[in-house]
């Protein structure tokens, strides 16, 4: 047996040692826009998110719901594939209801105006808001209005409730064609957001991703409009029945598909992932995985993967490694199949993304696994303990939790995904049923895991990902001084 000499890591192992924070590095300056499938250099990457958060595909974390409130954050989601095919597709096309879209104007409002009319009234107003005309011209019939973060809405119950539903990244419209704004005003306010009413069929009331980054002096509002896309949503699938899942998911409007499996290093997702690229002449993407090294990167990435998902025995409801002995520190796998990915695209100009999957616990980590070269995260835990998971919300003792079991559970039956070839049941498990403690919305706790991202990014002189994966420096840190970094010798006060 070959025998690495360095055990492998986990991200507890490590922390990041600031470089020079210039004046310039401050957190609203930071971008943590992200490429998901690969492209080649020069070229730009055909499907990217706003944030490097992606929720993993199991029963008890993606379904719409889930999907909806991420990609509203500006991450992705990917809807769970163990269960009928039909019911997934069903899920994929609730999430293609929602249109995103990147346009802004700063103005007043009403509902009988064009949009000419409304950006007339900018100067007079100060308020920041976006307005969709039916045609995207600015004398076209105007069919909704956005509020973004910035419009100072405090005047009635409505703008407040408004303003509680803006994330950085996202806007909401609240009027439609065929209904006047206060007649939508109405829906809004007796609604949650998640079930936003659809007024007409062909006019949705949907609700737009709001650039970051939108820069009113470069970019034509109206000329965005035009790009006006929906929702992003990815979806999973096993190396059994693709040729009957992919078609459907693909025509329910799926944007990127990803091989679920506990041990991606096969010729199963090899034959799968070429199997649709022939199909679709490459114009679906398709992410596989679990790899954990150099050798099942590059396997993949030459069957054609799109992107690859890095990470073996490391998730928090997994038992793999002690099941089967299989896995490596997730850490030191990143760190490895990163360094190949970069190697890669040294020799090829083909940039091929990675996702660091499982094994998340604290908010830093996620930092961590951006540094050590992950391109976006995939994460279980930590999405199903918010409100919008598909899971149960149950009270233990005084305080809330929330259900959370593996794919590789009895509960989960999902035998595909540690599929060998051999009987088509689950012969032992690889995974626990299990309960998280209940956080609260999506939209709170992302806010405040990216605040924290950006702030040790700043401290560490980068303001993208790319430039943090280049100039970031790691150490590995001791077991005492483990202890060092929590709160220690002193005599914590109640809180
Ligand atoms: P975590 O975020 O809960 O630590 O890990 C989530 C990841 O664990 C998933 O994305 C998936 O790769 C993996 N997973 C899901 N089910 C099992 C299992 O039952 C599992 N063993 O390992």
């Amino acid at each position: 047996a070959y025998l690495y000499n360095e055990p492998s890591r986990t991200f507890n192992e490590y922390l990041l040692v600031p470089n020079l924070t210039k004046k310039d590095s401050v957190p609203d300056n930071v971008s943590l826009k992200t490429p998901i499938v690969r492209y080649k250099k020069g070229e730009q990457c055909p499907l990217s998110t706003n944030i490097p958060l992606v929720s993993a595909i199991m029963q008890s974390v993606s379904d719409s719901n889930m999907a909806i409130a991420l990609a509203r954050c500006g991450g992705l989601s990917f809807v769970f594939v163990s269960q009928p095919i039909e019911q997934q597709a069903e899920m994929v096309r609730k999430v293609k209801k929602y249109k995103a879209g990147f346009v802004v104007s700063d103005s007043c409002l009403k509902p009988d105006q064009t949009l000419k009319d409304v950006l007339n009234l900018k100067a007079r107003t100060g308020h920041s808001t976006i307005a969709v005309t039916e045609d995207g011209s600015s004398t076209g019939k105007l069919l909704g209005l956005i509020a973004s973060r910035d419009y100072r809405l405090s005047r009635t119950p409505l703008d407040k409730k408004i303003s509680e539903f803006m994330t950085p990244f996202s806007s909401l419209i609240y009027g439609t064609e065929g209904i006047t704004l206060s007649e939508a005003n109405d829906m809004i306010w007796d609604h949650k957001l998640n079930s936003l009413p659809i007024v007409n069929k062909d006019q949705l009331l949907v609700y737009m991703v709001f650039r970051k980054d939108y820069d009113a002096h470069k970019e034509n509002p109206l000329e965005l409009l035009d790009q006006s896309k929906r929702l992003v949503v990815g979806a999973g699938i096993n190396t059994r029945d693709y040729k009957e899942r992919v078609p459907a998911l693909v025509k329910a409007g799926a944007d990127v598909l990803c091989i679920d499996s506990s041990d991606g290093y096969s010729e199963w997702q090899k034959d799968t992932i070429q199997w649709i690229k022939q199909e679709y002449n490459g114009e679906v993407k398709v992410g596989a995985g679990n790899v954990v090294d150099k050798e099942g990167f590059l396997y993949l990435v030459n069957a054609g993967a799109d992107f690859v998902k890095v990470g073996i025995g490391g998730g928090s409801i997994c038992i793999t490694r002690e099941q089967k002995g299989i896995g490596r520190g997730q850490a030191t796998s990143v760190i490895e199949v990163a360094k190949a990915r970069n190697e890669y695209f040294k020799e090829t100009g083909i940039y091929v993304p990675i996702c660091s999957d499982g094994g998340i616990v604290h908010d830093y980590h996620m930092t961590l696994a951006l540094a050590m070269g992950a391109d976006f995260i995939m994460l279980g835990r930590y999405f199903a303990r918010f409100d919008e998971s598909p899971t149960r919300r149950l009270k233990m003792g005084s305080s809330y939790v929330k259900e959370y079991w593996g794919e590789g559970s009895n509960r989960a039956r999902n035998w595909e995904r540690y599929d060998t070839g051999g009987e088509e049941r689950l012969e032992f498990e690889e995974g626990v049923d299990s309960y998280v403690p209940y956080a609260g919305s999506l939209k709170d706790n992302v806010d405040i895991a990216i605040s924290k991202m950006k702030s040790t990014m700043c401290n560490c002189g980068a303001v993208t990902i790319e430039e943090f994966q280049k100039t970031a420096r790691l150490t590995l840190v001791s077991s005492t001084s483990i202890i060092e970094g929590g709160a220690h010798d002193v005599i914590l006060k109640e809180s």
